[in-house]
């Protein structure tokens, strides 16, 4: 059985991520990790900051810290939120590690030597207020393509384009705002992603038809224009030195590594800085290097991240030359919006992670995002479907049944999984529709397929309803108590049956779930297809408490606050 290697886009270190950013990535990388270690398979789920860059550096001045303490506050901070979200990382670690300073050297150097890097003269926009050189965002101006006046240097906020700072018009410093600039000739080092280009779309083209439509389809567009050599290094204080040893002259100047380039190799960085705080974990390498097939790796991100994982960081692995693992599978995701709009981390617009939680616990955002998972195109987030959502799959599906089904037991046969009854043709009927669901719920976990899996979840939940609507056990008591109790002690066995299954989606609920029965070692972490046909686990006589209504209904009245708070449309 192959083990599992997940990671999921790296979130910037600057500023909390809006729910946007959490369903396109971590979230559903956090329910597929859950779901396969359920299903007993070995799985390491890594993630991290990434933290360099010039919006980090920036972000620093503006709040007057240095840029290592920015991060370090900003990290935790993110972190927090992950935590209250149940993300269960095994590990999140921090690009800006000393572990990921070394691998990232190490890369680089390997590139070098294999004639893939090459040091060339550019011409960049200097400062002489500043005194520096500004790269990237460090430089603000107006589009050459759209004429948005506040496009920055590597990219036009407004029409998307990729730029070239010494590209705006009217440019000025982003750091004092002087338009006293002038463009000096400086070293770098490139990248020479155009020898790789052959080998690369060979990869490409041995595993993208495993990979979803959304994947393949943008790796083909940018392997179609061509692989372009890039420049990897900046002129910036925060980064990953480039190491002297090789290129003394532009370590002197002070070059560090461009973001993009050392943010991937954090995914093997995280994983070192995992191993090296657990004398067990020491073989991490085994997770990493010159493992083909018994390593499945599989990656999640939103589709503006997919060029760099699909093509630019294969690029960067193969030219490496030693065998460091290559992904397997890349779930793509579109984008979440804000009632039809963009959510903005910049503009604020939209609801963020830390806010949600301020609001609600994790598992109603959590089952309401990947129930709504932008898959196939993009969703809109839009506070009436959510509380709709809300009150019919959580509140009245489960959370009524899990309630009614153990309140009434209690009243009528006491604190005990009730005894009597055989079961019969009503049993045998859900039992088939039970099993037939959950195999439709596996299959779809499989195939990383999250709306389809959360819609069989909520249908196996509804099964529940019909059945207990069916045979209305608080008319059946009245002249069958034993029917009655077969009714329930069925409809308790689906509870459980329902924390077991639910775990991937919503874990804390499902942990009270489980834990209302004191069931003697129960430890088996799924519930195979005969389990779910006969729904007799829980047997007779088994203690039990009732939970706390597990889900709040939400009214019309807690909507209009959200409204109000949020804004109930994108401007
Ligand atoms: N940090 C995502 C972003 O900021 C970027 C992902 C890196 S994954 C190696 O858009
Ligand atoms: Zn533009």
């Amino acid at each position: 059985m192959a083990r599992h290697l997940i990671t999921s886009a790296l979130p910037y270190i600057n500023g909390i991520k809006h729910l946007g950013n959490m369903v396109g990535s971590m979230l559903p990388a956090d329910v597929y990790s859950r779901y396969l270690r359920q299903r007993g398979h070995d799985v390491l789920y890594i993630c991290a900051t990434d933290e360099h860059g010039t919006p980090a550096e920036l972000a620093a001045k503006e709040q007057g810290i240095p840029v290592a303490e920015f991060c370090a506050q900003a990290h935790d901070a993110q972190k927090a939120v992950y935590d209250g979200f149940a993300l269960a990382f095994d590990y999140f670690g921090r690009s800006s590690s000393e572990q990921n300073v070394e691998i990232t050297q190490h890369f680089a150097r390997r590139l070098n030597e294999n004639g893939f890097i090459e040091e060339r003269a550019i011409r960049q926009v200097y400062s002489p207020t500043d005194g520096r050189f500004l790269p990237d965002r460090y430089v603000e101006g107006t589009c050459p393509h759209c004429g948005y006046d506040k496009a920055r240097g590597d990219q036009c906020e407004n029409c998307t384009r990729v730029l070239d700072p010494t590209d705006l018009i009217n440019p000025r410093s982003a750091i004092s705002g002087s338009t006293d600039l002038e463009v000096r000739e400086t070293k770098h080092l490139f990248l020479l992603q155009s020898k790789l280009q052959h080998e690369v779309e060979e990869w490409v083209s041995r595993h993208e038809d495993d990979w979803p439509q959304l994947a393949s389809s943008i790796a083909r567009k940018w392997l179609n224009e061509g692989l372009h050599d890039r420049a990897i290094t900046r002129d910036l204080d925060w980064g990953v030195p480039v190491p002297a040893d090789t290129w003394p002259e532009l370590a002197a100047e002070g070059k560090v590594f461009y973001v993009w380039f050392d943010a991937p190799i954090e995914y093997i960085g995280a994983t070192k800085e995992w191993a090296d705080l657990d004398p067990e974990n020491r073989d991490w390498k085994s997770w990493w290097y010159d493992v083909d097939t018994d390593v499945r790796y599989t990656e999640f991100m939103a589709k503006d991240n997919v060029p760099f994982h699909t093509v630019m960081f294969p690029a960067t692995e193969l030219g490496v030359r030693e065998p460091w693992k290559k992904v397997d599978y890349v779930k793509a995701f579109n984008w979440l919006t804000y009632y039809g709009g963009k959510f903005s981390t910049s503009q604020k617009r939209g609801v963020f992670t830390d806010q949600a939680l301020d609001i609600l616990p994790a598992d109603y955002w959590r089952y309401f995002l990947i129930a709504n998972a932008p898959e196939s195109d993009d969703s809109s987030f839009t506070w009436e479907h959510f509380t709709a959502t809300v009150n019919k799959d959580l509140a009245d599906t489960l959370g009524n049944f899990v309630n009614r089904v153990l309140s009434f037991s209690k009243k009528r046969f006491g604190e005990e999984v009730p005894a009597g009854g055989e079961p019969g043709a009503a049993e045998a009927k859900l039992g088939e529709e039970i099993a037939r669901l959950l195999a439709e719920y596996e299959q779809q976990m499989e195939a990383l397929q999250f709306r389809k899996a959360a819609a069989a979840l909520r249908a196996l939940w509804s099964a529940g309803n019909s059945y207990l609507e069916e045979k209305a056990p608080w008319l059946e008591i009245k002249t069958d108590k034993d029917g009655a109790a077969l009714t329930l002690r069925t409809a308790m066995n689906l509870i459980h049956l329902y924390a077991v299954v639910s775990e991937p989606f919503i874990p804390a609920t499902s942990a009270a779930m489980r834990q209302a029965f004191a069931l003697p070692s129960d430890t088996a972490t799924w519930i195979s297809a005969d389990e779910a046909r006969t729904l007799t686990a829980l047997t007779p006589g088994i203690p039990f408490t009732v939970p706390p209504v597990l889900f709040a209904k939400l009214t019309d009245e807690d909507l209009e606050n959200y409204k109000e708070r949020f804004g109930g449309s994108p401007e």
